[in-house]
């Protein structure tokens, strides 16, 4: 399975994933197709919906202190729920689907999640840090949420019109 990362303004990034019922062959090879996905441009964390799969599915894959990626730290959550969040830390944040846009947001400084892994086994995580920022985004993305959408209504305006520009010289350099 051969998956590309869906951009925004697609309107699949706001759709509302639905609850995994089946672990079976069928989301095992879409998250080993994810992974590939997400290795292949270099992220650090994928949902399901960034690959046109509407389904509460996410990878986060957070590089060690060297930088380095292992698929040891692989994580994989299956219909994830924060049961507990505190603190407040701001990051600059990307994300694949809106390519070359970086900003700072808001998030929780920790989360506690409670997910399933590929097997249908419950899981809890407590997180602080990179972990905690990359949870909260990628959970947003299963209920159809981007971090453009947490701009001021100023700098998202500043963003619509620097990516549009941004998207017709990328048209134009492909033709
Ligand atoms: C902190 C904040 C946000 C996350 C969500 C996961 N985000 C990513 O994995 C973003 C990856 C990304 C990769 C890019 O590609 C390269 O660096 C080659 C990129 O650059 C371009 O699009 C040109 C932008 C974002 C986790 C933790
Ligand atoms: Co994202």
């Amino acid at each position: 399975m051969k998956l590309n990362i869906v951009e925004y303004p697609d309107k699949r990034l706001k759709e509302k994933s639905k609850i995994v019922e089946k672990f079976d062959k069928e989301l095992h090879e879409l998250l080993n197709a994810m992974y590939t996905a997400m290795m292949g441009s270099n992220g650090i964390g994928l949902a399901a919906i960034q690959v046109g799969h509407a389904k509460q599915a996410l990878l986060l894959n957070i590089p060690n202190e060297d930088d380095e990626q292992s698929i040891d730290n692989l994580i994989e959550m299956i219909n994830p729920i924060i049961i507990e969040k505190n603190g407040e830390t701001i990051y600059q944040e990307g994300c694949l689907s809106v390519p070359s846009f970086y900003e700072d947001i808001d998030r929780y400084e920790r989360v506690v999640v409670n997910y399933q892994d590929r097997e249908g086994n419950t899981k809890t995580i407590e997180a602080e840090g990179l972990l905690s920022i990359a949870i909260q985004h990628e959970i947003d993305h299963l209920n159809g949420i981007l971090f453009i959408d947490k701009l001021s209504y100023s700098r998202r305006k500043k963003f619509e019109k620097e990516y549009k520009k941004m998207q017709k010289e990328k048209k134009a350099n492909h033709s």
